[in-house]
């Protein structure tokens, strides 16, 4: 047995760094590939239905992979500080990452709309946290213009390496079904996350992917990276919004997104371009879902198997459920819906949505007897 280091020195050779750089790494990757045989029979729908758990990273999101990547070649660079704007989980990354290298965080989150438990993780990692009078996409309009003129590394996703990192979320999911899925279903905000599994799954292919802003489509892992002779197929990818926060689906930015899903509350994609090619290569699509039918999905997914996944990450399970009923996603397809992040970031929207029940009892057997007797 070897102890795993994270996902840099897993795959440093499919990696953009310097071979002398240090990885900066908290032990992220490796996530759990949950196969929802309980969820496929009670929705009576025919797949092979996987979740990606990336709440199991160390911060309990996906951002782990970018940030293991922008952090360590920030660091290697001399970086003494990262920069940037959030919902919620790029912050609890850039926190976490900024303090195991030993530099400066600053963070800029948009008024009142970040789930609790990404605030605090903000707060005890000790970042700088700048609250703006605005929404992420003002707080992403204003990192870009400091960042240019101040000693900081800019950590959102429009760093490239935030999408490397990512990449590596695609290869694992090949390794452990020893090929690519047929579907592959995200929820996407900025989508940075959607372009860098597909920059993943092309590098397996042995291709590459002019959404790619690094290589353009001259990838330079993708021969290295070919699985099965370079002949690995590539997934459709599927992208879900939530309707009152959809630019994908309005073919244009959104001024005023609002959503209880907050962490894709994005109304201006920075991975916009990039996306629609993922998009027309894959051919896949872009689709939208109520904020009712994401929370009954997050609820639906924890009471059958047991994972808890935030309101966002939902939508990728919902929007494909959705899809498999109408056929859009044939049945007997093979899909892999990320799960971007831990439903313990955000407890609030669970003890909101109605009273928990809580039977009080006295400190004595026969009354905790009694419970059981009545509900057994
Ligand atoms: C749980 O933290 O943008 O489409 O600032 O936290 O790659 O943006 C979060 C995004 C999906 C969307 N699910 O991913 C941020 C931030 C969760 C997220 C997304 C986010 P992208």
């Amino acid at each position: 047995m070897t102890r795993y280091t994270g996902l840099i020195d897993a795959y440093r050779h499919r990696l953009p760094l310097p071979p002398e750089a240090k990885a900066i790494s908290l032990g992220e990757g490796r996530t759990p590939l949950i196969k929802l045989d309980n969820l496929v029979r009670r929705e009576g729908v025919e797949a092979d239905l996987y979740v990606k758990f990336e709440g199991a990273n160390p911060t309990g999101s996906f951002k782990d992979r970018g940030m293991t990547m922008a952090v360590t070649e920030a660091v290697h660079r001399g970086a003494k500080a990262i920069l940037c704007a959030s919902t919620g989980n790029t912050s609890a990354a850039a926190a976490a990452y900024a303090a195991r290298a030993g530099i400066k965080s600053f963070v800029l989150i948009p008024e009142g709309k970040i789930a609790m438990g990404k605030l605090a993780q903000a707060v005890v990692h000790g970042a700088v946290i700048v609250q703006v009078r605005g929404n992420f996409d003002d707080g992403m309009r204003l990192v870009k213009e400091v960042s240019e003129n101040s000693p900081v590394v800019l950590v959102n996703s429009v760093n490239p390496y935030r999408l490397q990192g990512q990449k590596t979320a695609a290869f694992e999911i090949v390794e452990a079904l020893g090929e690519a899925p047929d579907y592959h279903c995200l929820p996407v905000g900025n989508a940075g996350n959607i372009t860098a599994h597909w920059i993943g799954y092309t590098e397996c292919s042995g291709a590459g992917t002019k959404a790619c802003l690094l290589c353009n489509g001259n990838c330079q892992f993708a021969v290295a990276g070919g699985q099965a002779g370079g002949k690995t197929k590539r997934p459709k990818m599927v992208g879900y919004q939530a309707d009152g926060s959809a630019p994908f689906l309005r073919g244009a930015a959104v001024k005023d997104p609002e959503t209880v899903a907050t962490a894709i509350r994005i109304g201006n994609p920075q991975s916009w371009d990039p996306a629609w090619i993922v998009q027309q290569e894959s051919g896949g699509w872009f689709d939208e879902l109520s904020d009712a039918e994401i929370l009954a999905c997050q609820r639906l997914l924890a009471e059958t198997e047991g994972v808890w996944c935030e309101p966002a990450s939902a939508a990728s399970l919902c929007g494909a459920l959705r899809d498999l009923k109408s056929g859009k996603i044939p049945a007997g397809s093979s899909i892999v819906c990320t799960l971007t992040g831990n439903g313990l970031k955000d407890p609030d929207i669970i003890l909101k949505s109605g009273a928990p029940e809580l039977i009080q009892v006295d400190a004595v057997r026969s009354a905790v007897e009694r419970v059981l007797v009545d509900r057994l």
